[in-house]
């Protein structure tokens, strides 16, 4: 059974920052509220849509290199997956890796606790353990756990949904933490989409099956659990477009007519044509990771490419 490690903070902390962005203008809502147990689970069947390329070319990239990939990390590690969902991102590289310890960041960790159960009887030799955290501003690690070898490992394009500054500021904390373990240096393995034709982009956030629109809509019915709101799902629509000058894909919920909604201690008028932007998904350009990750001190050691160049996974140490 993998071990359970809970660092959320309590509830009345956790929503600040929520109900600091639905009165601001524009109003918005931090990415971390979509992921509840459905909202988990419709991430996990976007991963699988035609459209959301992002997967499908990291997946290519892994399923490809990961053997090489794991020659370049140190033995023994501690593979600590970022933001693991249902660990299948891992799963390609840690059959080839076979680290001492694999620990899964999760926000949404009772989904990924499930999965790591799966996962333990192929990995007896690995000590598994599920960290329970919103790491959105930056990643506080336990003592007790340790952290012999660290290799970060940041899939997904997840350092997407940072803005530039926060996710300079969040690699530096990982590059810190590194220089607290007993190497001083660590490995970071990260994924990163890059900027391409935006009618790829559009239509891997705007699918025809919908399955990104109830993604983003789902949003609302956790707020509604989460603080006692009562937005009505049904006024309101996803929307997805490209903002070209900040290189970024960005999803929002648009109502469809003023609406008034009240959650405890607050509430105010969500109007028509205002939108409510619920994530922004940065696309680079190879030049332009490469800056970023020696902005928050890592030297790159590695890249490699999918075969239509739209998706990178770099190896990266810490300096
Ligand atoms: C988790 N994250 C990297 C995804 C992205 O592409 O920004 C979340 C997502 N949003 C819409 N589709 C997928």
């Amino acid at each position: 059974m993998p071990r359970l490690i809970d660092l959320r903070r309590h509830d009345a902390e956790t929503h600040q920052d929520l109900l600091d962005g639905l009165y601001a203008s524009p109003p918005r809502v931090p990415p971390r509220y979509f992921y509840d147990e459905l909202g988990s689970a419709l991430f996990s069947a976007i991963t699988c849509l035609l459209e959301y390329y992002p997967s499908r070319l990291e997946h290519a990239i892994f399923d490809r290199h990961a053997r090489a990939i794991a020659d370049r990390l140190p033995r023994k590690a501690t593979l600590v997956d970022l933001g693991a969902g249902d660990g299948s991102k891992a799963q390609r590289l840690l059959r080839w890796l076979r680290p001492a310890q694999y620990v899964a960041v999760d926000i949404a960790a009772e989904s990924t606790r499930r999965a790591l159960q799966c996962m333990a009887p192929d990995y007896s030799d690995t000590g598994m353990t599920v960290l329970a955290c919103d790491f959105s501003t930056g990643l506080s690690w336990p003592r007790r756990l340790g952290c012999e070898r660290p290799v970060f490992f940041f899939a997904g394009s997840s350092i997407g949904n940072f803005l530039p500054r926060q996710a300079r500021s969040f690699l530096h904390g990982l590059c810190q933490l590194c220089r607290n373990s007993a190497q001083e240096r660590g490995d970071l393995m990260i994924g990163v989409d890059l900027v391409k034709d935006p009618a790829v982009m559009q239509a891997a956030y705007d699918d025809a099956l919908g399955v990104t629109a109830a993604f983003n809509r789902n949003l609302l019915r956790h707020l509604n659990g989460a603080i006692g709101a009562d937005f009505d799902v049904n006024h309101f629509h996803h929307h997805a477009c490209f903002n070209e000058e900040s290189s970024r894909m960005e999803m929002w919920l648009l109502p469809d007519a003023d609406q008034q909604v009240r959650w405890q201690q607050g509430g105010r008028v969500f109007h028509a044509g205002e939108g409510l932007l619920t994530e922004c998904s940065h696309k680079y350009t190879r030049a332009g990771f490469r800056l970023l990750l020696a902005a928050a001190g890592f030297d790159v050691q590695h890249e490699w490419l999918d075969a239509s160049e739209g998706y990178l996974v770099c190896h990266a140490r810490s300096c």
